[in-house]
């Protein structure tokens, strides 16, 4: 028993989720939220933060070529952000599932972006794309101390040990 434990453990995998200044405007905090929760996700870290425009660039880094970066980075930084780190198996690639396609008009029903944004230029939330990106923007966004290790009452029901 121990064992497995120890062996689930080692696979948990961590993603970074930002509700972005139009989802914390528009009173979807709790929306989002919830979506992560029920799904089995366990939350190790929120905070709201106003970003910097130059920490909006930093986070954004990757996309600093394209015509939309500085509009991007200027909303981004606009106002008050939900930023967070979420834990479970395979949260990376179901945490991108959950928040549907880029632009809202592309993303499925069902989807946290396809239920509650319409411009791609709104689209309410952001959500890390892989592994690597995963670990540098948690980096980016909390200090190693700001992450809480928990065992959660529900984990036992949702992986079976
Ligand atoms: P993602 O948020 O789904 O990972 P990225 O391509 O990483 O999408 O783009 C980051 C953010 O930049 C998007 O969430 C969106 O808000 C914005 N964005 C992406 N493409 C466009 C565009 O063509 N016009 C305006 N904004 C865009
Ligand atoms: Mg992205």
């Amino acid at each position: 028993m121990l064992q497995e434990q120890e062996a689930h453990a080692a696979e948990l995998e961590r993603t970074f989720i930002a509700i972005k200044p139009d989802g914390v405007q528009r009173g979807l905090i709790a929306e989002v939220i919830s979506r992560f929760e029920r799904k089995g996700f366990k939350l190790v870290a929120i905070k709201i933060v106003v970003p910097s425009k130059d920490f909006a660039q930093k986070h954004y880094h990757d996309l600093k070529e394209r015509p939309f970066f500085n509009g991007l980075c200027d909303f981004l930084s606009s106002g008050p952000v939900v930023a967070m780190v979420w834990e479970g198996e395979g949260v990376i690639r179901y945490g991108r599932k959950l928040i549907g396609a880029t632009d809202p008009q592309k993303s499925e029903p069902g989807t946290i972006r396809g239920d509650l944004a319409v411009i791609v230029g709104r689209n309410i939330i952001h959500g890390s794309d892989g592994p690597e990106t995963a670990k540098d923007e948690i980096a980016l966004w909390f200090k190693p101390e700001e992450l809480v290790k928990y065992t959660s009452n529900a984990e036992k029901w949702i992986y079976g040990n």
